[in-house]
């Protein structure tokens, strides 16, 4: 089989100014579209323990100052050779390989993002095998903070078992994460069917309350832009989670993270769909395991 490797050897900066807007703002059940005031609150940290450092560094005192490092865990999921594996390196390695290799083995990449000035860590797991192996992939999804659906544009058959994915990885969590559905291999579709994969893609978003994106990557298209918008709503998640944690002592950070989490808050029914799911499953797949 005929194979052929891209290699685009310069790797993106990852600093992120500017809010990354949704793929399609009308649609996304996340409307939030700037940087909240305590993003820009912390920023403000955080540039100023940079230039600390940059004083200090000259000095024997100090230079060690810097804000804690916030974590995400993406999972991505989805049926076997849609794309997954590819779209994460893309991201993560600029490289495209046009021949299957099934994944094995691989945990996580780990991605550093400066959002804002901020420093955010984006882990993201890979499905290795645990595709063919449903009932064992709890662990894999457990401590998701964005799950990532991912189907192929140009085979709507799977498209179909989006839902199941995605109720899967989210009733693994007590917490409902950010929920994404991405339609890959949009350069295999013809431009007059586009359309019409986008409508098919953003109804069944709407029934699972996610968001909408459409990539390809092999040419690149959108990719780079898919992985910004996540960092940046789920670091912002985390910022209105430690707001609400830290309740009694921040009243005005208080009522900021209302105004986010407004935008990011999950639906009662997932969070009953979480309740739900504690009861014993059982996967066909696995019944050997
Ligand atoms: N043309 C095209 N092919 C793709 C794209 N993404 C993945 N592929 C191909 O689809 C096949 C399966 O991709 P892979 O990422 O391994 O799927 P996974 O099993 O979901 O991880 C491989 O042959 C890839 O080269 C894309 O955006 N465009
Ligand atoms: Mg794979």
């Amino acid at each position: 089989m005929a194979t052929t490797t891209t290699t685009v050897t310069k790797i993106k900066s990852r600093q992120v100014t500017e809010f990354p807007i949704a793929w399609d703002e009308a649609t996304t059940p996340y409307a939030l579209n700037t940087f909240t005031p305590s993003a820009r609150t912390l920023s403000d940290v955080a540039s100023s323990h940079q230039l600390d450092r940059l004083s200090s560094s000259s000095s024997s005192s100090g230079g060690r100052s810097s804000i804690p490092v916030r974590l995400a865990k993406a999972v991505f999921v989805g049926d076997v050779g849609v794309g997954k594996t590819s779209i994460i390196n893309r991201f993560c390695r600029d490289i495209f390989q046009s021949h299957y290799n099934a994944t094995i083995g691989v945990d996580y990449e780990m991605e550093r993002f400066w959002i804002l000035n901020i420093p955010f860590n984006l882990q993201i797991w890979d499905t290795a095998g645990q595709e063919r192996f449903k009932c064992i992939a709890a662990a894999y999804y457990r401590g998701a903070n964005i799950v990532v659906t991912v189907f192929d544009s140009s085979n709507l058959e799977s498209l179909s078992t989006c839902q199941r994915w995605m109720d899967d990885a989210v009733g693994a969590n007590r917490v409902v994460p950010l929920k994404f559905l991405v339609g890959t291999k949009i350069d295999l579709v013809n431009e007059t069917h586009r359309d019409k994969i986008h409508q098919m893609g953003i109804r069944m978003a709407n029934l699972m309350e996610a968001e909408y994106w459409s990539v390809s990557s092999k040419s690149g298209e959108n990719v780079e832009l898919f992985f910004r918008r996540i960092a940046t709503l789920a670091l912002e998640t985390n910022l209105a989670n430690e707001a609400t944690e830290n309740i009694s002592h921040s009243r005005p950070l208080m009522q900021m993270h209302n105004q986010s989490s407004s935008l990011l808050r999950p639906s009662m029914s997932q969070q009953q769909m979480w309740e739900n799911s504690r009861g014993s499953r059982k996967c066909s797949s696995c019944k050997n395991f």
